[in-house]
């Protein structure tokens, strides 16, 4: 089944570390080789070996209105036959702003970059230098990129001085990171209160989707706001992976908190490397050339990804959010149905279009109770799904993903394949 893509994993294997141009994709935490993806469409993904695959990882969360989507083709290949890069102003980086500005409360003003974690590394050094202060408060679990200020410890609760959990981050950057609970506002206000007057900003997800899919509790980020205007403090939601996922205006709508600054990608740039931080006036004016604060890049606003992120964002109305939050019903209350029929020891998390089902009796509210769940377990379920075409990610520490591609037979096929594959795992 995989052969191809084996042969194609050893040879990558020759020049590349791992074989591949990010971790994530190198079936650590999964047997076999990672299938090497010849092209995919809609809800499909198809591999070196001809398999099919019913994608439910969606390039990590990008594809949200499926593969190879037509009016995102159109844009990009008008857009390029222009000129792939000007490295100058262009008019389009404007209207791209100004429809993330109209998407999202309290944007007043953005910077178009690269990627995700150039976002909140860029979003993170705003804040230090709006503040004049060094600390940043994290949560256990949640990730923001591999810049170094993020590769620190989650360490096993509240109230850790990060230390370095990938070598080459010095122990001095490391320091100036700590680490906080998910779903715990006091493990929050401890470090506030342990280093007054240090602490520039808190940055989190606002719904995780790399420790699994960990919603907020009620209020945890309604306080947490709170506690960051009463003590000065940034607050930076990281919507790399819910901004124009999970509603029109990203998981600040769903819950009704505007930070002082965001981070997005994936999405807003349809596919195509773009991503965005940005914010309340005040904060983004302190952004070169305008202020002080440096962050460039030579690709930045790229003209192509631009085009790509405005077809996108064109095409995600409210109406397509109705759509997603149905499709994603249908495949939760199958998940339930196959889980109570059989009684199967399972859980699972949803928000909108982004969802993770848990090898354990209830869904985890932290980063400590996710690891608490079954790994061999999940290693059963993926490679059953893997075998039987259903792509999913390869990881118990990942979110899924749904796009308007999955049509209601498509979902009915995805549970008739993953009741088989639990029968796998438990029966
Ligand atoms: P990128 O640099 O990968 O574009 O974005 C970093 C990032 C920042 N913030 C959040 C909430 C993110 O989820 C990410 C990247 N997500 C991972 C998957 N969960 C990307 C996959 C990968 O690293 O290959």
């Amino acid at each position: 089944m995989f052969e191809t893509s084996q042969q194609l994993y050893e040879e990558a294997h020759e020049v590349m570390p791992g074989g591949v141009s990010s971790p994530a994709r190198a079936y650590s935490k999964v047997h076999g080789p990672p299938p090497f993806i010849e092209k995919a469409e809609g809800p499909y993904m198809i591999d070196a070996d001809g398999n099919e695959y019913i994608d439910l990882v969606l390039t990590w969360g990008p594809a949200i209105l499926g593969h190879a989507q037509e009016q995102i083709v159109e844009a990009a290949q008008e857009a390029v036959a222009k000129g792939s890069s000007f490295g100058a102003p262009t008019e389009q980086e404007t209207e791209m702003a100004e429809m993330m500005i109209d998407r999202v409360s309290g944007l007043d003003l953005v910077r178009l970059v690269n990627s995700g974690t150039e976002a909140c590394m860029s979003a993170i050094r705003v804040a230090r230098g709006y503040t004049g202060r060094d600390k940043i408060i994290k949560f256990d679990g949640c990730y923001h990129g591999h810049s170094d200020s993020f590769l620190i410890a989650a360490g096993s609760g509240a109230l850790t001085l990060g230390e370095p959990n990938s070598p080459g981050v010095p122990e001095g950057t490391a320091r100036e990171t700590l680490v906080a609970d998910y779903n715990d506002v006091e493990s929050v206000e401890r470090l506030l209160d342990e280093y007054e007057g240090e602490v520039a900003g808190v940055i989190l997800e606002p719904i995780c989707g790399n420790t699994g899919c960990i919603a907020p509790e009620d209020g945890f980020l309604q306080d947490l706001r709170e506690l960051c205007t009463d003590r000065d403090v940034v607050l930076i939601l990281d919507e790399v992976m819910t901004g124009f996922r999970v509603a029109r205006g990203g998981a600040a709508e769903i819950y009704d908190v505007t930070p002082d600054l965001y981070c997005f990608g994936k999405v807003a740039g349809g596919g195509f490397p773009l991503a965005a931080y940005g914010g309340r006036e005040e904060i983004m004016r302190e952004v070169a050339p305008d202020g002080p604060i440096y962050q460039a890049g030579t690709l930045s606003g790229n003209p192509v990804a631009v085009a790509a992120g405005i077809a996108t964002l064109e095409q995600l109305e409210p109406s397509v959010y109705d759509e997603l939050e149905r499709i994603g019903q249908r495949l939760e209350d199958g998940i339930d149905e196959i889980a109570e029929t059989h009684g199967y020891p399972i859980s699972q998390r949803r928000v909108a279009s982004m969802f993770s089902i848990f090898f354990r009796e209830n869904p985890p509210s932290d980063h400590e109770q996710a690891k608490e769940a079954d790994l061999e377990q999940f290693q059963t379920f993926f490679q059953h799904m893997l075998e039987s075409g259903v792509y999913m990610a390869p990881s118990p520490y990942e979110a899924g993903f749904l796009a308007t591609a999955h049509t209601d037979d498509i979902i009915d096929q995805v549970l008739n394949r993953a009741e088989d594959a639990f029968a796998a795992v438990f029966e």
